[in-house]
């Protein structure tokens, strides 16, 4: 049975990659960090009670700032493939914690690799690297792919390119088996709330159902290359089973923009959108609701609006990939689109939405527009 040792297991990635081991028969170990309230809703399902025996699924407590931590984890799991996936993920967030952001992305992953070495397990780990589509950040080419310069614009960018070179340094220096996936935006239902387009899927089901008036954003003519996190996860374990280690990009090779992508969303729920203005004056007016699926809505209401606050220091205005390599050496092809995915987590978002109207229907206190 193969061992694998998953960092961010709680995370959006974490949560499928360990749903999709476990399904391969792999036994699976997890870092989850110590919180003062449960913070393992996306893996809940696949838990296993510790006090059975059999489990192929472990929990331990760790932190990508505690090298001791890692160290004993890696000496006692002895795995043979490590997903480093833990972060923090927050493009925004980095620019408020710039020095946490570096602590954890950049050298929680030098901590592992050094770790992994200094336990002579060097040869035995095959070791993934969360990379990110982030590193292009001010773009030099369109697509990109492996070869295009990396030009980061954010503080989590500038830590993710200190881990993508001290994977590929590892790798050279010490003949490792380490490989940077290159990713570019993906999403699900599982996404965490405060990403662009959890935040608007969850806002439109909302909306439709009364429970929040406004949605708030920054930069709507963003574009991304957004795809499934299930599609994606599975190109994690393809690239840790080649014969040599290597990098790729992980992409659909299509993009759209935020303002896309919440017109695609408001249609799911009923919703027909018209926007006017730009800049900071831009905002959505509903031209067309079905009443149906969207009861609390009517025509002339105004619901989405730019907030500044919202805006970065930096911004990464557009971003596209070329799968191309991935599809060659791996016969890897994203599966599903954006669309798909844009009705999968509105469906989501609106089966919650239900639940909390009806709770607040009954006089319970619903909570649903948190500061994000
Ligand atoms: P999430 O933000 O959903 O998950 C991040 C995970 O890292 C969570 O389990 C989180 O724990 C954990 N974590 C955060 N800080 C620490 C720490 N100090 N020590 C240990 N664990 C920590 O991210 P995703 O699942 O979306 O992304 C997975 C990885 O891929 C990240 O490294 C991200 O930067 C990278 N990436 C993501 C892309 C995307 O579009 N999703 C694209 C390209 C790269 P907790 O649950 O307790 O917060
Ligand atoms: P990103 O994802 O920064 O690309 O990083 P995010 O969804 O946060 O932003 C995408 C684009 O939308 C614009 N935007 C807003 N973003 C947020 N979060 N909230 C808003 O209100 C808003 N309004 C407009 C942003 O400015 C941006 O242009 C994600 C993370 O998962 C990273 O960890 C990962 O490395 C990259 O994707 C690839």
């Amino acid at each position: 049975m193969k061992v694998a040792l998953i960092t961010g297991v709680t995370g959006q990635d974490g949560s499928y990659l360990a749903e999709f081991l476990l399904e391969k028969g792999y036994e699976v170990h997890g870092i989850k960090r110590r919180a003062s309230s449960f913070n393992t809703e996306r893996i809940d399902h696949i838990y296993q009670d510790p006090h059975t025996n059999d489990k192929n699924f472990i929990l331990h407590y760790g932190d990508l700032s505690d090298s001791s931590n890692l160290t004993r984890i890696l000496k006692e799991v002895q795995p043979d493939e490590v997903y480093n996936l833990g972060a923090q993920s927050h493009v925004a967030v980095s620019f408020e914690s710039p020095e946490y952001t570096a602590d954890v992305d950049a050298l929680g992953t030098l901590r592992i690799l050094e770790a992994i070495r200094l336990l002579g397990l060097e040869k035995k780990v095959r070791f993934y690297q969360a990379s990110t589509s982030e590193l292009y950040g001010k773009v030099q080419e369109t697509p990109q792919t492996e070869t295009t310069p990396f030009y980061p614009r954010s503080p989590y960018a500038a830590a993710k390119l200190y881990a993508y070179w001290i994977t590929v340094n590892y790798r050279e220096s010490y003949g490792m088996y380490a490989c940077n996936g290159i990713l570019f935006n993906h999403e699900s239902p599982r996404r965490g709330e405060t990403f662009v387009t959890r935040k608007i899927t969850r806002a439109v089901a909302n909306i439709a159902l009364g429970l929040e008036k406004c949605l708030y954003l920054g930069n709507m003519d963003a574009l991304r290359d957004w795809g499934h996190a299930k599609d994606y996860v599975r190109m994690q374990w393809m690239m840790l089973q080649q014969e040599q280690a290597d990098d790729f990009v992980i992409a659909t090779g299509r993009q759209i923009s935020v303002r896309e992508f919440v017109r695609m969303s408001a249609r799911e729920a009923g919703i027909e959108l018209e926007f006017f203005g730009n800049g900071l004056d831009e905002e959505a007016t509903v031209v067309s609701v079905n009443s149906d699926l969207a009861p609390s809505v009517n025509v002339g209401d105004i619901i989405v609006r730019v907030d500044p606050r919202y805006f970065r220091p930096a911004e990464v205005e557009t971003l596209l990939g070329d799968p191309s390599k991935a599809k060659e050496k791996l016969g890897w092809v994203p599966e599903i689109t954006v669309e798909q995915i844009c009705a999968e987590m509105v469906a989501s978002d609106l089966d919650k939405a239900r639940r909390d109207a009806l709770l607040k229907d009954h006089g319970f206190d619903v909570s649903v527009a948190r500061e994000n």
